[in-house]
């Protein structure tokens, strides 16, 4: 065995060459590993024993994808072009043995060799639209001679990989390999050898593509099946624009169209925001102080305490899972409800084809439901999801104490309570977190985990683990009104509230947060949310257009009004008793009205989201301003390719952030707008949010 590279390995094993790449933790293609594949690929053609190239990978995946790390840094010699180009040319048959994941620059390589075989686990996609990005290593020329146009539209534009019995079926891989990968790669690799056929190149095909050229139309037909869903991602229309180069262009003039679209994707602000998103992920999972010493607790049986939309969500996610959940309601009719719209969420699924019938039985087999806490006493993990009320929480906290078994965490999933205070009502606060799911609960990707002041390392390291088995990103954060995300959004929805009795309509003030990139602005949101959580007929006082609002039984969309007026398909139309009532506030506050710029409505909504924001960071409730980005994305829908909230503070320049803070506060007089220390000082020393 020769060691060509730090990275890669080269033997011939009876008459195949096999390059060994070993570059964890996924084996991404690095300086090292370039180098590697080009001299492996060059020694083998020039070795007489040598006469078929086996491309293997050590660890847990295939290669996949560039080195991400790479990109920041700058380019280092051998260019992926030359690698691949060399093995498309090669003269000896050239292999690829996936396993794991073939992703991005990965499945490049792989279409760059003869043939590719992988186990029945395998992966295979291209995911850069997900980084911003397109494949710049030839892959949306070669995808779409392999799977055909539509196929490879889909792929490149969802980033979504395709599993080896699909790959198998398109043609993008050979065989299956049953038992061991290696052996059964080298097997494959001599029947190639002794059959002696002529190499295969996928760049000489082109029977997959003749189906588009007859019909023109399929990209006008796709751009409009994707336009809601990519709205404002500039990436899925630049992958787009690469495959109909490759259906009407020749390959090589189709892979400069992808290299200069490459390149113009790779220096634009989106796809930098979707790269940092990418390790701002990543890094949310990492805790100081805790780590792999950290003890877990092992969770088998989770309790939910709360049938309704969140604790029915709650639910599902266990279950989606294996983990078997006991539900607890206090009347039975309650319980009937939120057992039957699980079933039927699952129902629907079934229908949908995401799930068989047998997942749905299986999965309400694993759901259990009770009128009785004690009926929580053989679970590792209780949480709560009843009423947003503080004495509603303790009083159940302290039942919960005495019913759950010693060690098990009692979580409770309050948007904004003040978790201390809930902890300190047992004789367990170690065992006490916060566990806020985000509504649809089986949908919204974002879990915060808040920690107590007592909240143990043990059951953060759970809670943070138990997020990652039930496929959510999870976010740890400290105490204090509204955690992270709703205390950043308090703010907004203050400012926009402010708008609307300025003079902005409800209507202007949402589509300029629209038209930023969330998927509904404020009002549409507190309308979706229902206008009266929290609000009750006996005490209102029709103090603010809310409570009027709520008054008029126009509670939200589930009423059919409320900021807006809402038809049988749900289409909202700006609510004309809006207006007048905002007419009438303002009035009485002396308030006189105006027009507003659109540009003043983004800023007083997004400015003190950034400076809250500043000022978590200063106290410690958020780990790091990334943190707080993964927050908005998954939680909140701030558009990806922006970043996050504190990604565009970093972008707009913070030193401009401060001096508009202090032009509002200079303005309005209020101190509302003062800028927060913390980001005083990091504008001053000329820093980032990092
Ligand atoms: C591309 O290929 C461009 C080409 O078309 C053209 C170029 C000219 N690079 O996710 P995990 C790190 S663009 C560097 O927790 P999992 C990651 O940061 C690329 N680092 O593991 C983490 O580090 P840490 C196209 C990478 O098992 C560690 O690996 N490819 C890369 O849950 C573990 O990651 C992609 O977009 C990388 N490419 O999931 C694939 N990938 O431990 C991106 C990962 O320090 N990767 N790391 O935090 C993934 O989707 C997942 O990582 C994967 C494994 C599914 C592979």
């Amino acid at each position: 065995m020769v060691q060509l590279t730090s990275m890669v390995d080269y033997e011939v094993d009876d008459g195949v060459a096999v390059l060994t790449l070993d570059n964890p933790p996924v084996n991404a293609l690095s300086q090292g590993v370039r180098q590697g594949l080009k001299e492996g690929v060059a020694k083998a053609q020039a070795d007489a024993a040598a006469k078929a190239i086996l491309v293997y990978c050590k660890g847990s995946t295939f290669i996949a994808g560039a080195d991400i790390t790479e990109f920041s840094r700058g380019f280092v010699e051998p260019g992926l072009h030359e690698v691949l180009a060399a093995m498309d040319n090669a003269s000896k048959p050239v292999i690829a043995a996936i396993h794991g994941t073939a992703l991005g620059g990965g499945l490049e390589t792989a279409l760059c060799c003869h043939y590719r075989v992988a186990v029945a686990s395998a992966k295979l996609g291209l995911p850069e639209v997900n980084l911003g990005l397109l494949p710049g290593g030839g892959g949306t020329q070669r995808l779409p001679r392999v799977v055909g146009v539509e196929k490879a539209l889909q792929m490149v534009t969802s980033g979504v990989p395709v599993s080896a019995a699909e790959a198998l079926e398109t043609g993008l891989v050979d065989r299956i390999i049953e038992g061991e990968l290696r052996a059964g790669a080298l097997a494959f690799a001599r029947e190639v050898i002794a059959a002696a056929a002529p190499l295969p190149r996928i760049r000489d095909r082109d029977d997959k593509l003749q189906g588009a050229r007859a019909d023109p139309l399929v990209f006008a037909r796709f751009r409009a099946a994707i336009a809601a869903k990519t709205r404002g991602y500039l990436a899925p229309e630049y992958n787009i624009r690469c495959i109909e180069a490759a259906v009407n262009q020749p390959f090589d003039e189709g892979m400069k169209t992808e290299s200069k679209l490459f390149m113009e994707l790779m220096s634009g602000p989106q796809s930098a925001a979707q790269q940092y998103f990418f390790f701002a992920e990543r890094q949310a999972g990492k805790v100081p102080g805790i780590d792999r010493d950290t003890a877990e607790i092992p969770i088998s049986r989770v309790g939910v305490v709360g049938s309704g939309t969140m604790g029915g969500g709650i639910a599902m996610n266990m279950v989606n899972v294996g983990i078997p959940v006991t539900i607890v309601e206090v009347r039975q009719e309650a319980l009937d409800r939120g057992l039957g719209v699980i079933r039927r969420n699952y129902e629907n699924s079934a229908r949908k084809g995401r799930i068989s019938a047998a997942d749905v039985e299986q999965r309400m087999g694993l759901v259990r439901g009770s009128l009785d806490l004690a009926d929580l006493a053989d679970c590792d993990l209780v949480i709560e999801a009843v009423f947003e009320n503080m004495a509603v929480k303790k009083e159940l906290f302290g039942r919960l104490d005495v019913i759950a078994k010693p060690g098990a965490i009692l979580a409770s999933n309050t948007s904004a309570l003040d978790l201390n205070e809930i902890a300190a009502v047992t004789g367990r606060p170690e065992s006490v977190i916060g566990l806020h799911f985000f509504s649809p609960a089986n949908v919204m990707k974002l879990l915060e985990v808040v920690r107590g002041d007592r909240t143990s390392k043990e059951v953060i390291k759970t809670s943070m683990s138990l997020a990652k088995r039930i496929k959510k990103v999870a976010v740890l954060v400290g105490v204090c009104h509204g955690f992270v995300g709703n205390r950043m959004l308090f703010v907004r929805q203050y400012q926009a509230e402010q708008l609307a009795l300025e003079g902005a309509p409800p209507h202007r003030i949402d589509k300029v947060l629209y038209d930023f990139g969330f998927p509904m602005g404020a009002f549409q949101m507190s309308d979706l949310a229902g206008l009266d959580i929290g609000w009750s007929a006996e005490t209102s006082k029709g103090a603010t257009v809310r409570e009027r609002l709520c008054e008029m039984d126009r509670r939200g969309q589930k009423t059919n009004a409320g900021f807006y007026d809402y038809d049988e398909n749900r289409k909202p139309t700006p609510a004309p008793v809006v207006q007048e009532l905002y007419t009438e506030f303002a009035a009485r506050a002396g308030i006189t009205r105006r027009e507003i710029a659109d540009e003043e409505i983004l800023e007083r909504c997004i400015l003190p989201m950034i400076n809250e924001g500043a000022k978590i960071l200063d106290e410690g409730i958020a780990l790091r301003a990334s943190d707080i980005d993964v927050v908005y994305v998954y939680g909140y829908g701030w558009p990806l390719y922006r970043g996050g909230p504190m990604h565009y503070a970093n972008s707009l320049g913070l030193d401009r952030v401060v001096e508009k803070l202090r032009a509002y506060q200079q303005s309005t007089g209020s101190d509302f707008w003062q800028p927060s220390r913390y980001l005083v000082d990091l504008a001053n020393r000329g820093g980032r949010f990092s």
